[in-house]
Parts: C-alpha cells; sequence; structure tokens
C-alpha cells in the first residue's frame, strides 16, 4: 500500500511482518504518526519473521525499490531486529534501519516530563542500544564496518565503556527517587487511604476520567502516551477520603526490559486498594478485547491481579445505547476476572455518579490497626481519646507496652495517629471479623504469644 497525502518530518516505509492483526497493524502507524514520522508506504508480509533480513527475499527487493522510488530516509520494523539484522537491512537499503520498540522509546523520549520518567527512558535506550553497540564493534574488530562517526574502533569501545557507566549512574539516581516515592507510599498508607488506580491501554481516557473526578488538568491528548508518570490526587467519595491515581497507558507487544525500566512506575498500583481499568467503548469487540488481554497480562506480571478491577467502559457518548449494552455484555462475558463493568463518558461527566458508587461500594469503611503505647506515658484522657475514635477489640500487655487492637471508620484512622505517643504497628482494612489470616498471625507476635 502506497500513501499519497503528507503528514510529517522524516519520511519513512513501514514494514509489518507476522499474523494478519488489522488492530496491531494500525496501532503500529499511528505510533509512527506520534513520534512525527511522515508514513510514504507501509508493507506487509503474513508469516513470521525470519532469516537475514527479518523478511524474505522477494519483500527485500519490493522495500529496495519502494525505498529508492519514494525518497524514504528510514525504514521501521514492527518485530524487533537483531543488531546484525539492523546492519545487513542498513546495507542493502542504503537508509537508517530501527524497528517498533525504538519507536516507543522515541514517544517516550519526546513526551516524558518528570526526572523519573527522563530517567527510565535514558536506561531503557541504552539497554536496547547496548547490544547495537556491541555488534558495532565486532564488525568493527572483523574490518567489516569503518569506526564510529569515521573515527577509529576504538570509538565504539569509548563509547560502550561510557554507555555502561552511564547506566551505572542512572540506575543510582533510580534507586534514590524510588526511595524517596517508597517513603512517600509509607506516609500515605499510614494514613490510611485508599487508592483508587485509574489504568488501562493508551488512549483510552484515562487522565480525562482522573481529571473529571479531580478537578485537574492534566495532559489529555488523542496520541498515545500522553502520561507517562503516575500522578495522585486526594478526593472525596461518598465522605470517604480516597487517593485516585492516573498511570502511563499499556500497550501490546513490549519487551521485558522495557516494562522492567518504565513500568516501574506502576508498582504503586500494587498498593491500590481498587483498579479502574478505563476501556474505550467506541472500538470494535476484537480492539476491546486484545486490549485488555494486554492490560490483565501486565497486572498479571506486576502481582496486582488479585484486586477488584472494575471495567469502566468509556466514550460511551461516541456510540449508540444498543452497542454500549452489547460492548458490556461482551466484557462480562470475555472477562469474568473484572468484579463488574459499568459504562461512562469521561469528557461528557455520564456515568460518574454510578462510578462513584461502585468505587465507595469497594473502599473499605472500617480499618482494623494495631496501636502500641508506653504504660508509663500513659494517661486517662489519651486512653479517652482511644476509646471515644475507635472500637478497642482487645488489649494486650508486653514489657510495660500496651497493645491495642482497634476497630476504627476509616476517616477516624488520621486522628488517631495523631495522639501523642501512639505507635501504629500493623493496620488493615476492614473490621476485625473480617480481617485475613495474616493479621490473625501478625496480632499474635505482636503480642508476643
Ligand atoms: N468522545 C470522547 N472522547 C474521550 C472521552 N474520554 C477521553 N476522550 C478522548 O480520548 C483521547 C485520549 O484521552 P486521554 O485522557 O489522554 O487518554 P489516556 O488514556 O490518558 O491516554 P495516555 O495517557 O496517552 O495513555 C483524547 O482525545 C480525549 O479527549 C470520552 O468520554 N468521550
Ligand atoms: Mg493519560
Amino acid at each position: 500500500m502506497v500513501y499519497s497525502e503528507v503528514n510529517s518530518a522524516v519520511p519513512v516505509v513501514l514494514v509489518y511482518c507476522g499474523p494478519k492483526d488489522e488492530g496491531r497493524e494500525r496501532e503500529f502507524q499511528v505510533l509512527a504518526e506520534a513520534a512525527n514520522y511522515k508514513v510514504l508506504a507501509y508493507l506487509k508480509q503474513y508469516r513470521r519473521a525470519s532469516g537475514p533480513f527479518g523478511i524474505g527475499r522477494g519483500k527485500l527487493e519490493e522495500l529496495k525499490d519502494l525505498v529508492r522510488k519514494l525518497g524514504a530516509k528510514k525504514v521501521i520494523f514492527y518485530q524487533s531486529l537483531k543488531p546484525a539484522q539492523v546492519y545487513r537491512l542498513e546495507k542493502e537499503l542504503g537508509v537508517e534501519v530501527s524497528d517498533r520498540i525504538q519507536l516507543v522509546l522515541e514517544i517516550f523520549a519526546r513526551r516524558a516530563g518528570s526526572r523519573e520518567a527522563k530517567l527510565q527512558i535514558e536506561l531503557a535506550r541504552l539497554r536496547y542500544e547496548l547490544p547495537l553497540i556491541r555488534e558495532r564493534i565486532r564488525l568493527a574488530k572483523l574490518g567489516e564496518l569503518p569506526g564510529f562517526h569515521g573515527g577509529g574502533r576504538y570509538d565504539f569501545d569509548a563509547f560502550y565503556r561510557h554507555a555502561v557507566m552511564k547506566m551505572a549512574r542512572i540506575r543510582r539516581e533510580l534507586s534514590k527517587l524510588r526511595e524517596r516515592k517508597r517513603l512517600h507510599r509509607e506516609r500515605r498508607a499510614r494514613y490510611g487511604y485508599p487508592i483508587v488506580a485509574i489504568t488501562g491501554y493508551t488512549c483510552a481516557g484515562k487522565t480525562t476520567l482522573f481529571n473529571a473526578l479531580t478537578s485537574e488538568t492534566k495532559l489529555v491528548d488523542d496520541k498515545p502516551f500522553a502520561t507517562l508518570s503516575t500522578y495522585v490526587r486526594r478526593v472525596n467519595v461518598h465522605g470517604v477520603p480516597v487517593l485516585v491515581m492516573d498511570t502511563i497507558g499499556f500497550i501490546q507487544d513490549l519487551p521485558p526490559f522495557l516494562i522492567d525500566a518504565f513500568y516501574a512506575t506502576l508498582e504503586d498500583l500494587v498498593y491500590s486498594t481498587l483498579i479502574l481499568l478505563v476501556i474505550d467503548a467506541a472500538e470494535n469487540v476484537s480492539e476491546i478485547e486484545r486490549k485488555v488481554d494486554t492490560c490483565l497480562d501486565v497486572f498479571a506480571e506486576i502481582g496486582a491481579i488479585s484486586k477488584p478491577i472494575v471495567g469502566v467502559l468509556n466514550k460511551i457518548d461516541l456510540v449508540p445505547t444498543h452497542v454500549v449494552d452489547e460492548r458490556i455484555r461482551f466484557v462480562k462475558e470475555r472477562f469474568p476476572e473484572l468484579s463488574e463493568v459499568i459504562a461512562i463518558s469521561a469528557l461528557r461527566g455520564w456515568g460518574l455518579d454510578v462510578l462513584k458508587q461502585v468505587i465507595a461500594k469497594y473502599i473499605p469503611h472500617f480499618v482494623t490497626a494495631i496501636l502500641s503505647i508506653d504504660v508509663k506515658g500513659l494517661q486517662e484522657p489519651v486512653l479517652e481519646q482511644i476509646y471515644r475514635l475507635g472500637h478497642v477489640r482487645r488489649v494486650d500487655e508486653c514489657s510495660g507496652v500496651l497493645y491495642l487492637t482497634v476497630e476504627v471508620r476509616y476517616p477516624e484512622l488520621g486522628k488517631l495517629l495523631q495522639i501523642p505517643g501512639l505507635r501504629l504497628i500493623h493496620y488493615e482494612f476492614g473490621r476485625v471479623n473480617e480481617a485475613s489470616s495474616k493479621w490473625e498471625e501478625n496480632c499474635c507476635t505482636t503480642d508476643g504469644s
């Protein structure tokens, strides 16, 4: 297929090699355009990529022809290419060759705002490029390739060493940033706010929903990966304070190293109380299926699949009511792991009241906490205050320390923790009789029995 319309900057030819899949094929082009490429032509081969060039000889000739005739400056492959394939292809085609992972990295790099996001992208880019540099070193040593930027072979070695050192530096800085985040998370947990995480495939409308729930004005865009960091805001849902979290969108076929480097921002999901999985209801069922599958795979990978997950079919302003009903039925049947499925339009504010009712249903209204206080410093008014705020279910004493098992309405937990001398040992959402065996274990170890 050859395109005549002009889009933007660098002219490219896209190559898709794999099973026929309209959703994936279209998404690849959307990504290329989001990275500001002008797509001149899109070559497709519906079979497994293999061989020294990743495509068959016949297709390679076709590709060469297209590149020459259309004046393309770059060729981008859907499938990940091995370093040796990149160099063979570049030699044959006479233009730069890259792949979809590189494309995703370019978009991330263009859009990253926070320091953490920038570092994660830089680390992912270096991890991706290191094998390519290694291959260049190998070829230079075999005398098959001139030195880097026209220099000698040692330029490659120096560049490689520099990249390795830079990666170590970035890892150190990232681990400091993550430690700070961990402390933030602990503080949040200390005050007992449940977290409602807004997740979903890229462009599903997560940030639009986040803005609607929190009255924020975070960037919304019709291009993929508008959001690259998690944002958290406190809101009241039916009188209960809740932290609402916007997250980075998912996309199919990401290599593990990119998930590792980038989706570390998603570790917050593991600490959430409820996951909202935003789904674009305006897409057809096979797209919905592909995208929800991708999201659930990531949840499983990061260990968040056991949370209650509510499917939120968004953009219902774009489809007739009977289609919305069909989509709801389809998602419920196809994904029984979703606790329930509701329909909204984040843009128009439709269905947000129902959404809040659903959120209220899943967030616990009670917390069971184990608190400790020194018997020596204990005074009557302190005990009175504790009894007024919560329901003391059990009192144990061990080596001059009192351990209190208190059931408290969850908005009151913050007040309880402000009582001088009182320390939070452990807490769990729910009343005492709802608490898990883990809670029982914890209780037993605390009172020394
Ligand atoms: N018609 C309609 N458009 C919507 C709705 N919600 C979001 N959109 C549009 O969908 C596009 C993507 O919205 P975002 O909120 O940026 O989506 P996102 O899921 O945060 O995307 P990423 O951060 O890139 O992963 C924007 O053009 C929004 O205006 C909706 O309810 N109805
Ligand atoms: Mg977003």
